[in-house]
């Protein structure tokens, strides 16, 4: 069988092709039966006109319920007018399977009772838009981090311990060793890999218990994480602005199509070019309280603060050495301000809020011990780690860029709930 497919169209024109998929829409004018065709590489429309073709075909063409399954042969045309360029002058069409009352028609839906048939919706044109841009934006990450020398490292996901705090843990009993928790970030791995390979990443599923109800939150999420042994904060800044430049700017060379299909405004995209502006934790306070924010210094910015902040630049904006207090167990603290992590954020533009947590780590075995005890955390579970801090330590850094929200953000999504193909959250982990 010929593997023709609507991407391959360009080869083709005035050759007769058979394509298959499913019956995306039509729509009927005399003796003309119009029926759009997607196959998952895109849409053309076939033009069946009643003198061409076989009467059956003519009649199906009339009679076949949206999401039928069919296999259509024509000649190929180009049509300047017709979306992605091209038109099929319908010869033939077969039935694979006939199907009626299609649940998701293209009138508006409520998002619940999308979201219970997610396993259908991800058939509608945005949300294939979306999903190729996911893809892209995973390659562009493996990529990059590929192509400059790291090595990626996988990481588990059934753990012993907690790395962001115990509050948002899932739990599990693990045969007779006890509880295990699925991982929240697989960072610490991957500080004992930098120490190995000198520069890895991981990237794959993290959990996180999250009890709010958000638009910014999934309980499973996608993350990618490099950690760099020999380097510092402002070096992990580099490398996140880097990464972040090439990352959007790949995406909107190689997306342009899906982009437009969801109806984004890349211009403020297009300036995701490096320097990124960088400032303080300090220095971003200024800006909530200049914005009439009642903040208190020391606390950590709520999503809103976030909005604030980051409106006053037209690009991701790194906020760089928080108070320690309210950031993770085994971050460095600023040798200038000790009441500091030497930590950075990275906040999108357009109220996306944060998309990167990163920070020089820790690297001194005493003080790392004072700081597991502080946050009340079981010394014996992090001895592994802490071999890491006896062992031939160095200054050591690294990130975390959350997928979901990068995919969000670029596509410019308003929840996280499409921007990975069977969301989990607090009230929903169906289908
Ligand atoms: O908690 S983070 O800020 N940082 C870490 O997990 C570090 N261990 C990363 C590292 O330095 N290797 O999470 C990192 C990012 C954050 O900026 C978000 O983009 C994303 O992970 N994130 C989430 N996305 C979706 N849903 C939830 N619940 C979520 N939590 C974090």
């Amino acid at each position: 069988m010929q593997n023709i497919h609507i991407s391959d169209l360009k080869d083709y024109v005035r050759e007769e092709v058979t394509l298959r998929g499913w019956l995306f829409n039509k729509r009927s004018s005399g003796k003309i039966r119009f029926v759009i065709l997607r196959d998952g590489t895109g849409y053309v429309q076939c033009v069946y006109f009643k003198p061409n073709v076989p009467e059956d075909a003519f009649e199906a063409a009339d009679r076949l319920g949206q999401e039928s399954s069919i296999e259509v042969t024509g000649i190929v045309k180009a049509e300047p007018r017709a979306p992605g360029g091209y038109e099929l002058d319908a010869r033939d069409l077969k039935v694979i399977h006939e199907t009626h009352d299609y649940p998701i028609t293209p009138k508006e839906h409520g998002i619940e009772f999308l979201l219970d048939h997610r396993h259908l919706w991800l058939r509608s044109k945005k949300q294939v838009a979306i999903m190729k841009v996911r893809h892209r934006i995973v390659k562009a990450i493996r990529d990059f981090f590929d192509n400059k020398g790291f090595t990626l490292l996988d990481t588990p996901i059934l753990t012993p311990n907690a790395v962001e705090g115990t509050s948002t843990l899932f739990e599990t009993e693990y045969f007779d060793l006890g509880k295990a928790y699925l991982t929240q970030s697989g960072q610490l791995y991957a500080e004992a890999g930098a120490l190995a390979l000198g520069k890895v990443y991981t990237f794959g599923p993290t959990f996180r218990a999250e009890k709010s109800k958000t638009r910014r939150h999934l309980t499973e999420f996608w993350m990618v994480e490099p950690e760099v042994a020999f380097a510092d904060l402002n070096d992990d800044m580099d490398l996140a602005e880097e990464f972040l430049e090439y990352v959007v700017q790949t995406v909107l060379k190689d997306r342009e199509e899906e982009l437009k299909i969801l109806e984004r405004d890349i211009s403020k995209l297009a300036q995701v070019k490096r320097p990124l502006p960088r400032i303080s934790y300090d220095e971003a306070v200024e800006i909530l309280k200049k914005n009439g924010v009642d903040f208190q210094w020391g606390e950590d910015f709520g999503g809103a603060d976030e909005t604030v902040i980051s409106n006053q630049f037209e690009k991701p904006v790194m906020v760089h050495r928080y108070p320690a207090e309210v950031k993770a167990f085994y971050m460095k603290r600023d040798p200038e301000n000790p009441k500091l992590a030497l930590a950075v954020d990275v906040l999108a533009p357009e109220g996306y809020g944060e998309i990167i947590g990163g920070s020089e780590r820790e690297d001194d075995l005493n003080v790392l011990l004072k700081r597991i005890e502080e946050h009340k955390l079981p010394q014996e579970a992090f001895e592994w780690y802490l071999d890491l801090r006896r062992y031939g330590s160095v200054p050591h850094a690294g990130f975390g860029l959350g997928l979901e929200r990068t995919v969000s953000w670029i596509c410019g999504l308003d929840h996280l709930r499409e921007a990975i193909p069977f969301p989990r959250m607090i009230y929903r982990n169906t289908p």
